[in-house]
This record gives C-alpha cells, sequence and structure tokens, in this order.
C-alpha cells in the first residue's frame, strides 16, 4: 500500500493509534510547558504527557505523567480534546488533550523533560509540533476540540479540525 498523502487517503472509522495524553497546567497566564528530552519529539517544546499504561484511564494517566515528567502534581483536570496522528511511516498516536488549573508543587527537570511556564500570548510556537498553534489557541479559550493530522516526520500534509459542543 502507498503511503496516504492526504486525511482522505486513511480509513479513519478502522484506524487506530497508540494512546497517548497531553497536559497543559494553565495558570495567572501562564502554561507549563516542557523541552522534551527523548522520545517522540525530542528537542521540540510540547506539553508534559505520555502513552497510556494497561487499563489506564485518560485522566489517570494525565495525572501520571506530569509527576513523572516534571515532579508536581495537576489538579482541576478537564477533557479538552483528541488529536489523532497518523505518520506517513505508519506510525500513529491517538492524543487525549487536557487542561488543569493548578499545580501542587514546583515543577523540576527530569530525564525526560526540562519544564517551563510560558506566557500564554509568547507561547513558542516555531519550537512546537506544527499542528500545535492550530489546536492550542482553542484549548487557551476554553474550547474543546477533534483534530486529525497526517504527518510526514516532522512536515505537516494534511490536516482537519472540529470544535466540539
Ligand atoms: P512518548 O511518550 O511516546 O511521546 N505527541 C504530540 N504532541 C503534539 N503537541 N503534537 C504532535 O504532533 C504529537 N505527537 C505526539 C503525545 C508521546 C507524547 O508526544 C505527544 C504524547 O504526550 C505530531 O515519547
Amino acid at each position: 500500500m502507498t503511503a496516504p498523502r492526504k486525511l482522505a487517503d486513511i480509513d479513519w472509522e478502522r484506524w487506530t493509534g497508540v494512546l497517548c495524553t497531553l497536559v497543559f497546567v494553565v495558570r495567572g497566564g501562564e502554561v507549563l510547558l516542557i523541552h522534551k528530552k527523548r522520545g517522540l519529539g525530542a528537542g521540540k517544546v510540547n506539553a508534559p504527557g505520555g502513552r497510556f499504561e494497561p487499563d489506564e484511564s485518560p485522566l489517570a494517566c494525565a495525572v501520571r505523567e506530569v509527576r513523572e515528567e516534571v515532579c508536581a502534581a495537576p489538579r482541576g483536570l478537564a477533557w479538552c480534546g483528541r488529536n489523532r496522528f497518523h505518520f506517513t511511516d505508519g506510525y500513529a498516536t491517538d492524543v487525549h488533550v487536557f487542561r488543569a488549573s493548578a499545580l501542587d508543587g514546583e515543577p523540576a527537570a527530569t530525564d525526560e523533560a526540562d519544564p517551563f511556564w510560558s506566557p500564554i500570548d509568547m507561547v513558542p510556537y516555531a519550537q512546537m509540533w506544527s499542528d500545535d498553534s492550530l489546536w492550542l489557541p482553542h484549548l487557551f479559550a476554553g474550547r474543546r476540540f477533534s483534530g486529525r493530522f497526517l504527518f510526514e516526520g516532522d512536515e505537516l500534509l494534511d490536516w482537519a479540525l472540529e470544535l466540539i459542543d
């Protein structure tokens, strides 16, 4: 089978991806971001998050990943959206995105992440996955969304985004 070049080349009814979370702690006009040190997207700025463990709920995964990556616990989590990422090499990931309203403890660096607070109006989109600028403003605006993104490596080939509600 040839690699997909457009979203329409993919059978989204049968599509599955590795289940992951992303968590954006937003407080006082700032958002907690990380310099990601390893795994998919190493070298980029992202938010804490990662893969579900067996039988884990999205919420439990979200809390655990923040604790593991930045040594502090998010509170007041709300589900904000689902992003489905398909890569032309066949990798696919199904990402549940959360917003949190508080953090217990100060974020600290780990082997996986160097955390930092960024003003919401200065989020470094140029250092992030190129889809982020398409949906993250909706998260900051309190909207929920469902996105589909087709990547070849770092290059975004095609995408679609629906707002929910
Ligand atoms: P590992 O734990 O498997 O990394 N992730 C993406 N995040 C954004 N913002 N954009 C993307 O566009 C992403 N693709 C994957 C989900 C998985 C983490 O990376 C996120 C998980 O939190 C392509 O190393």
